[in-house]
């Protein structure tokens, strides 16, 4: 890694949200690819996980680097996220009940967003009965995107999915799911359509999942 992505890496742990996206745009002023920048911001929050679980920061530091991320997107956001050309259809996303982490589920809304669909995001902490009414609210939606980022909200995942899958319409939706402890095997079990690992796999299996890819 190049000594700028180290020192962005370093500022976004730090939570340094002011500092961020000047260091963002200077990498890509730079020459440093956009994917990279967001890979390295990535990669910083695995380490801001690591210490939060070796008990070295608590929850306000996880949740300032957070914001520092999120800072960090934004000047990244019109690169990764050109404008679609197509219009896909309707995907309704958001992160499951007691679950507040929206930074991954934020990423793949924007990346199912670049490839033409729009998205309605429901945010986070999502009532299962909210995925429900947004899809009566907009019946034209072909996909349900469904993050889970903690063990502990798995549960919830599996209890939306279940719920979803006993509506009438289930037939004229896909379900997808993702985050950090779901795994496609899970995903099979609940009864989604598709699991995917991270934000630029979830666009490409959602024009799959509507015969576009
Ligand atoms: Co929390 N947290 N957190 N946290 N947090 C984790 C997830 C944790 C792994 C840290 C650790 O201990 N190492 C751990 C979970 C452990 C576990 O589940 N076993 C954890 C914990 C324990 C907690 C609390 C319980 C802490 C506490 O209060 N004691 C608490 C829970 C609150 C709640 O949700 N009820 C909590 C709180 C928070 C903050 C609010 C402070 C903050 C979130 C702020 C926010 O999101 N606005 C926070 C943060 C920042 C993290 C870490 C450090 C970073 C999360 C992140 O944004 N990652 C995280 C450690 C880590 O992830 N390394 C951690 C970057 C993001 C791009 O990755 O979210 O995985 P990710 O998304 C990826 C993929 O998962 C995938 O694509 C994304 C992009 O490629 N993906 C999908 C996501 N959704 C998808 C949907 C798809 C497909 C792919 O299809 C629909």
């Amino acid at each position: 890694m190049s000594a700028m992505l180290d020192e962005l890496a370093a500022k976004v742990a730090a939570g340094k949200a002011k500092i961020v996206p000047g260091l963002v745009q200077e990498a890509l002023d730079a020459g440093e690819k956009p994917v990279d920048c967001l890979n390295t911001m990535i990669g910083a929050m695995d380490v801001v996980g690591e210490r939060f679980k070796n008990n070295e920061i608590f929850v306000p530091e996880m949740l300032i680097a957070a914001k520092a991320m999120k800072k960090g997107v934004e000047v990244l956001k019109p690169l990764l996220a050109e404008e679609g050309t197509t219009n896909a259809g309707k995907v309704i996303i958001g992160t499951v009940a007691g679950d507040l982490h929206d930074i991954g589920k934020n990423l793949v809304a924007m990346m199912i967003e670049s490839a033409g669909f729009e998205v309605i995001d429901l945010g986070v902490d999502v009532p299962h009965e909210r995925f429900v009414e947004a899809y009566k609210e907009n019946p034209d939606t072909k996909i349900m995107a469904l993050s889970a980022l903690l063990t502990t909200t798995m549960p919830a995942l599996r209890d939306a999915v279940a719920l979803l899958n006993a509506q009438d319409f289930r037939g004229n939706i896909k379900i997808m799911v993702g985050g950090a402890p779901i795994t496609a095997e899970f995903a099979k079990e609940i009864g989604a359509d598709a699991y995917t690992e991270d934000a630029a796999s979830a666009a490409a299996k959602a024009k799959e999942l509507v015969g576009l890819a």
